[in-house]
């Protein structure tokens, strides 16, 4: 465990020992119960829609899934989580691999989430979004940079024409694994005005290196809600992880950062979520 608090929520026992703090810290951040990514008898389900919106970004009509809450109702008003994909996956990967609605579901059963709209984006902003052909492509990964206009000019208005949708910055949150990771703290950090909550699950090379990524460090200081970072200890990309939050630190921007056991894979990004989740619009 490698956790680094900000300063106003360090334990109570923070001061008195190393050995205190590491275990108040480590006990912070419970892992899940087993399960917790499982559908479970007697849960309120949430709804998962399909919708088509019109992108003058890209130019095409483009894909997203819509979850909404258990108890949805056109009468009350929700936050609004941007949840997206990795270089190898679409608006569906979440849903084909990381149950995300089944760990909504039961974090809403437990009271553990707030009212929430969670929006699964195609964060391949090109007419051909597919995840298909060489993914590394320059035109492919140049396509995940062009989301950011996607998201913010096409995707967000449509999702606050259509849903019951709080429209502050508090009421808004991005996070993603991998290339979403690295896009939730590109677009994110680079749009305050926009995000309160900011979550990177393992986030890719395509994380803007620190002095880029935040030449506003005490802005995001003042401002941000939350900034959550998580990696596997056995991921080949922990080093992305590990220059953000070293730079984070020196520039004392607070943020939770998890190392933990794993690879770039669905444990650690269903554990990312399952811990973000909770967190945010609370
Ligand atoms: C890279 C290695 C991995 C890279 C992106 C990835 C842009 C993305 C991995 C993923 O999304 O799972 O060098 O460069």
């Amino acid at each position: 465990m490698n956790q680094l608090w900000p300063e106003e929520q360090q334990p109570a026992a923070a001061h008195s020992s190393e050995a205190a703090v590491e275990a108040a810290i480590a006990g912070s951040i419970a892992p899940p119960a087993t399960g917790f990514d499982q559908e479970q008898p007697d849960t309120a389900r949430g709804k998962i829609d399909a919708i088509t919106y019109d992108s003058g970004t890209v130019g095409t009509k483009r894909q997203a899934l819509v979850y909404t809450p258990p108890g949805f109702s056109r009468d009350k008003t929700y936050n609004v989580l941007y949840l997206l994909h990795g270089i190898g996956g679409d608006e569906r990967e979440w849903f084909n691999n990381g149950s995300p609605q089944h760990i909504l579901d039961n974090l809403y059963a437990q009271k553990n989430l707030a009212e929430v709209i969670v929006v699964f984006p195609n964060g391949r902003a090109m007419a051909n979004d597919r995840a298909e052909g060489d993914l590394f492509a320059e035109d492919k990964i140049a396509a995940f940079t062009t989301f950011e206009d996607d998201l913010l000019n096409d995707l967000i208005p449509y999702i606050e024409a259509n849903y019951p949708v709080l429209t502050k910055r508090d009421n808004r949150a991005i996070a993603g694994l991998s290339m979403g990771g690295g896009q939730s703290l590109n677009i994110g950090l680079r749009h305050l005005d926009r995000f309160a909550w900011i979550g990177a699950f393992s986030p890719a090379p395509n994380t803007l290196e620190p002095v880029e990524l935040l030449p506003n460090a005490d802005e995001a200081s003042k401002t941000l809600h939350l900034l959550w970072i998580s990696c596997g200890d056995a991921d080949n990309l922990l080093f992305v992880s590990e220059r953000t939050t070293a730079f984070l630190k020196e520039k004392q921007v607070p943020h939770l950062w998890l190392e933990e056991a794993g690879g770039h894979d669905w444990p650690v990004w269903k554990n990312g979520l399952y811990q973000f989740a909770q967190r945010i619009f609370r």
